[in-house]
C-alpha cells in the first residue's frame, strides 16, 4: 500500500470544533520510501527490503556497529500544543553478535519526535537517539548497556528527552527481538503533559498504558514543528530492525485498529434488542 496523507482541514474549520487542522500519515508498508530522509546506514541499505515474511519494510539497521535513522523529509506542524498519536509494527530479527543477560542481539529501535536536524544520533548502545536534543524518544531497547545509559535490564522500553537515556524504563517480560511482530502506541496529550506507551504482541490497543511519563514537549522541542521518525543503532551485537507498519496523527487522536463498543452503545444496542423483542411478541399475539 501506497502511503496516504489525508488533510481534513477544511472539515474541521466548516465544524468550527477541533483542531484547526488534522493530518494522518500512513503506511501499510515501506514500499515507497521517497518521503523519507534517511541517514547514516539507513541510508545505505537498498530499498526497498522484503522481510522474511515477503513484506516491503522499512529496515533501519542491518549489521554491527551501525547507527541509522529515518524521518519524514518534511517537518509536521504539531500546533495543539505538540499533541500526537502513533503506532507501529516492528520487527527485530537475525539476532548478531554478542549476548546480555537475555541473549544475542541489539541494540533495538527508537521513535523519536525532534527539532534539532533530520539526522541520526550514536552507534550501539545510543540507539541512533543518543545526541538529538529537544526531542523526545520512545526507546525499544534490547540490550543491556547498565546504568551508565540508564537500563535497567536488556529488554525495556523508555521514554526519554533531550537525546539522553534519562526517562522512566519499564522491563518488558519477552525478548523484543524474538523475530514476532510487536505493536506499540505513543500518545501525548499536550493538554495534559502526558506521554503514554502502549506494547503488545497482539494488534490489540492494552487499556492499561504499559509506560508513562509527564512531559512538556512544547518547552522541550522549543517549537512546534518537528521531524518525526526511527532510529536505531548496533554495536558488537546487532540484528534487523524493522518497521512494518506506521500511522501518524498530528493530534491527541489515540489509533485502536479493534475498538471495543463504548458502554453507551452497548446500552442503545440492548434497547434495540429489546424492542425487537417486543415487537415480535406483539406480531405473534
Ligand atoms: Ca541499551
Ligand atoms: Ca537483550
Amino acid at each position: 500500500m501506497k502511503k496516504i496523507i489525508t488533510t481534513v482541514a477544511g472539515i474541521a474549520a466548516a465544524m468550527s470544533i477541533g483542531p484547526a487542522s488534522a493530518l494522518t500519515v500512513t503506511y501499510g508498508d515501506f514500499s515507497d520510501l521517497s518521503a523519507f530522509q534517511q541517514n547514516g546506514a539507513t541510508a545505505a541499505i537498498a530499498d526497498p527490503v522484503t522481510d522474511a515474511s515477503n513484506r516491503k519494510v522499512l529496515r533501519l539497521t542491518n549489521n554491527l556497529n551501525q547507527s541509522g535513522s529515518a524521518f519524514l523529509t518534511n517537518s509536521i506542524n504539531l500546533a495543539n500544543q505538540a499533541s500526537f498519536s502513533t503506532k507501529f509494527t516492528f520487527n527485530i530479527s537475525n539476532p548478531q553478535g554478542i549476548s546480555d543477560g537475555d541473549g544475542q542481539g541489539a541494540d533495538g529501535i527508537v521513535f523519536v519526535v525532534q527539532t534539532v536536524a533530520n539526522t541520526a544520533g550514536g552507534i550501539g548502545g545510543g540507539i541512533g537517539y543518543l545526541g538529538i536534543a529537544k526531542s523526545v524518544g520512545v526507546e525499544l531497547d534490547t540490550w543491556d548497556n547498565g546504568p551508565g545509559l540508564n537500563d535497567p535490564n536488556g529488554n525495556h522500553i523508555g521514554i526519554n528527552l533531550g537525546g539522553n537515556f534519562n526517562g522512566s524504563t519499564q522491563p518488558i517480560g519477552t525478548r523484543m527481538n524474538n523475530g514476532s511482530d510487536w505493536f506499540a502506541w505513543v500518545d501525548y496529550d499536550g493538554v495534559n503533559d502526558l506521554i503514554e506507551v502502549r506494547l503488545s504482541q497482539t494488534n490489540a490497543r492494552p487499556v492499561a498504558a504499559t509506560l508513562s511519563r509527564t512531559a512538556d514537549l512544547v518547552a522541550e522541542l522549543g517549537q512546534t514543528n518537528a521531524f518525526v521518525g526511527f532510529t536505531s543503532g548496533t554495536g558488537s551485537a546487532g540484528g534487523f530492525h524493522d518497521i512494518v507498519n506506521w500511522e501518524f496523527r498530528d493530534t491527541f487522536q489515540p489509533i485502536d485498529p479493534n475498538p471495543t463498543p463504548e458502554p453507551g452503545s452497548l446500552a442503545l444496542l440492548g434497547i434495540a434488542l429489546t424492542g425487537l423483542a417486543g415487537l415480535r411478541r406483539r406480531v405473534r399475539a
